[in-house]
């Protein structure tokens, strides 16, 4: 048992290096591959490599397309502006006593405007005016015995027309050519006491422009007055029938 130990341990000495033989003897020998060894341990990590140089830039892209998100909320109010300076002293105010006279003053306008628009609109309600001074005298044309006459004035808050003055008078019976007539009415008459010729609020009159030898009170009965054409007044009975015009 001992002796074939032996030669099995001699065996495979001599497969071991049997190769080696072979190959140092003679080259021209077919080669035989040898048994693989085993394989090795792996080895230790290298060191890190250096850092690349850097690269070209690249190309600029193109615009992006507008945004679509909704408006951001507002930002913070920013911090107080510097104090300005001081401005320059004021004019003097109005004493106090001319405020109130001023406002007395404004109201007492606004008051005699607004009085005047109310006539000027009664004005405009008639067919035919003209003003002389600050009166108005209107017509719608209109035939009338006085009565009625001083009523178609009353209704419209007017007054049978009265020349104060030379200048009204003028314009009164200027009036005569647009109403194509000849006599006009005028306020003026002695019902109450004959001979004393008054207004219809029974004031005497400041101004006439009688004709010559009148007024004669004819047949007596007469307490009216008409204007004629020329101008001149005339008393005449109160039924007559004369072209209407009324003053504001
Ligand atoms: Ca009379
Ligand atoms: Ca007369």
């Amino acid at each position: 048992m001992a002796v074939l130990k032996h030669y099995l341990c001699a065996a495979l000495i001599l497969i071991q290096f049997v190769p080696d033989l072979l190959a140092a003897s003679d080259s021209s020998c077919p080669a035989f591959a040898g048994v693989p060894g085993t394989p090795g341990h792996n080895g230790s990590p290298g060191r890190d490599g250096r850092d690349g140089r850097d690269g070209f830039p690249g190309q600029k892209g193109e615009k992006g397309d507008p945004g679509i998100g909704a408006q951001g909320p507002p930002g913070k109010m920013g911090p107080a502006g510097l104090i300005g300076s001081k401005g320059e002293k004021g004019n003097a105010g109005p004493p106090g006593g001319d405020v109130q006279s001023t406002l007395t003053a404004q109201q007492s306008d606004v008051k005699y405007l607004t009085e005047r628009l109310t006539v000027v609109e009664k004005v405009l309600g008639f067919q035919t005016f003209k003003k002389v001074g600050k009166k108005y005298f209107v017509s719608d044309g209109l035939v009338a015995n006085f009565e009625k006459a001083q009523s178609l004035c009353s209704d419209t808050g007017a007054k049978i027309a009265l020349p104060r003055n030379e200048d009204e008078n003028k314009v009164l019976v200027s009036m005569n050519d647009t109403l194509k007539s000849s006599f006009i009415y005028i306020g003026a008459t002695d019902k109450e006491k004959e001979g004393l010729f008054v207004d219809i609020d029974n004031q005497p009159l400041t101004f006439t422009k009688w004709k010559k030898n009148e007024p004669n009170d004819y047949n007596g009965n007469e307490d009216c007055t008409i204007a004629e054409k020329s101008g001149v007044w005339n008393d005449i009975r109160c039924t007559f029938e004369a072209n209407v015009v009324c003053e504001l």
